[in-house]
């Protein structure tokens, strides 16, 4: 979509530094870490956050978390926080549905 800045990562026009992509999702370290380790995954199709996930587009997140759960594996991490921020009030951002993933340092509950 124009004017979407993850649209942009995807396409090439804004570089990023890749972690793991395949044919529906991709995923890049995030621009402003919060964690020793903080990535985002994002599916291919623009969709504009959590609120629009109807049963229609809903495959794509499991495919998200299943894609998630693989980078773990390879990156080694044990313990690892997943986060999708859902509308301003909440924190997001970039209006692209991602899932940041962090880890390497103590969490706490509940979040801020
Ligand atoms: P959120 O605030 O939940 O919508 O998260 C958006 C995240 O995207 C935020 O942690 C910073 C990151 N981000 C924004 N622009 C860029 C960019 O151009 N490159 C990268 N790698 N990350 C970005």
């Amino acid at each position: 979509m124009k004017d979407c800045i993850f649209c942009k990562i995807l396409s090439g026009e804004i570089p990023s530094k890749k972690v793991f992509e395949d044919d529906l999702c991709y995923a890049f370290y995030d621009l402003d870490p919060q964690a020793p380790t903080h990535f985002l995954v994002i599916p291919k199709e623009h969709i504009a956050s959590a609120a629009e996930v109807t049963d229609n587009n809903s495959a794509i997140v499991g495919h998200c978390f299943a894609a998630i759960a693989k980078i773990a594996r390879e990156l080694g991490l044990e313990s690892y926080r997943v986060v999708s921020n859902c509308g301003e009030q909440a924190g997001q951002s970039v209006f692209h549905l991602h899932f940041h993933v962090l880890a390497g340092r103590d969490m706490t509950w509940p979040p801020g």
